[in-house]
């Protein structure tokens, strides 16, 4: 029976490789990501998975792990934020990752292709690419939109896919604000990850340590482009505020940067400054 491990929990979500890297002198170590579209019912299967009585029906910001022993094992799961505003920060967490949970949400018929071209992204991403997927079709109450055998048939091609990609892949069909038990289904995932855990592990050391290195050279790059386009603004006669752009571009929001890049770009010689 899976235990909690509470405080450690709020400390893990602090920074992943740093709370992944402790507690585990003695327990084997396995790193799940939990990836869906937006209310498919990741944090409602999670707490389902923990035991756990959930109440909250907040949308998840960003990341939120979890961490409690289940048998041998040390099982952290990074719960990942399905908000396509999130999506983007997924491909972060594959190195570390010895396998997934992606969730279905069988009522949202509209946006299943949507959460099928997502699995797939994610199943073909190099650092996910051959490591187990449980794949969860939730959800599936009474009155839910598509039967579990209509999902299984529309993810054929994607089986192919996993084939290709070399991922072992099951599907679990449940319900996590009802009865649905899921425990069979993080079963077969744990099983699944123990009989390859040497080759996983190695390759998650070696994956996360080189993903480790290229974003702090890609922070120093940043910190570099900063430092030029300071220089070249300082020069420049800019008809709007660069200090708080400035500000906001070193604080690393995104839609900033980019309308700072459009803005700027009658100021920037061919090829000397690219944010
Ligand atoms: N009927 C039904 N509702 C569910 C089920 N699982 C989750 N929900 C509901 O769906 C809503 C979203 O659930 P969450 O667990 O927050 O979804 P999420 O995937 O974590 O969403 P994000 O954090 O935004 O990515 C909540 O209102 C849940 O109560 C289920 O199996 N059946
Ligand atoms: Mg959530």
């Amino acid at each position: 029976m899976p235990q909690e491990s509470a405080g450690l929990v709020e400390w893990c979500c602090v920074w992943p490789f740093f709370a992944t890297s402790m507690c585990c002198k003695d327990r084997k170590k396995i790193v799940i990501v939990l990836l869906g579209l937006d209310s498919s019912g990741k944090s409602t299967l999670l707490a389902k998975l923990r035991k756990e009585k959930f109440t909250s029906v907040l949308p998840t910001c960003g990341f939120s792990c979890k961490k409690w022993k289940i048998q041998d094992f040390a099982v952290y799961v990074f719960d990942l934020g399905g908000r396509k505003g999130f999506r983007g920060i997924w491909p972060h967490y594959f190195a570390e990752a010895y396998g997934a949970i992606f969730v279905l949400d069988s009522n949202d018929k509209a946006r299943f292709s949507e959460a099928k071209e997502e699995l797939h992204n994610a199943v073909s991403n190099t650092y996910l690419a051959g490591k187990p997927v449980l794949v969860v079709a939730n959800k599936q109450g009474p009155g839910s939109a598509m039967r579990f055998d209509d999902i299984k048939f529309s993810l054929r091609s994607l089986e192919a896919a996993h084939n290709l990609a070399e991922c072992k892949c099951n599907l679990q069909e449940g319900d996590a604000a009802l009865d649905g038990d899921f425990q069979e289904g993080l079963q077969w995932l744990l099983e699944t990850i123990q009989l390859q855990y040497k080759e996983l592990r190695d390759r998650v050391d070696k994956d996360s340590s080189a993903q480790r290195a290229r974003e702090s050279r890609q922070r120093s790059e940043r910190r570099e482009r900063i430092k030029l386009m300071k220089i070249h603004l300082s020069k420049a006669e800019a008809p709007y505020p660069v200090e708080d752009l400035l500000s906001e571009l070193e604080s690393g929001k995104e839609a900033v940067n980019y309308e700072f890049h459009q803005s700027t770009t009658s100021l920037l010689l061919p090829g000397q400054i690219v944010v």
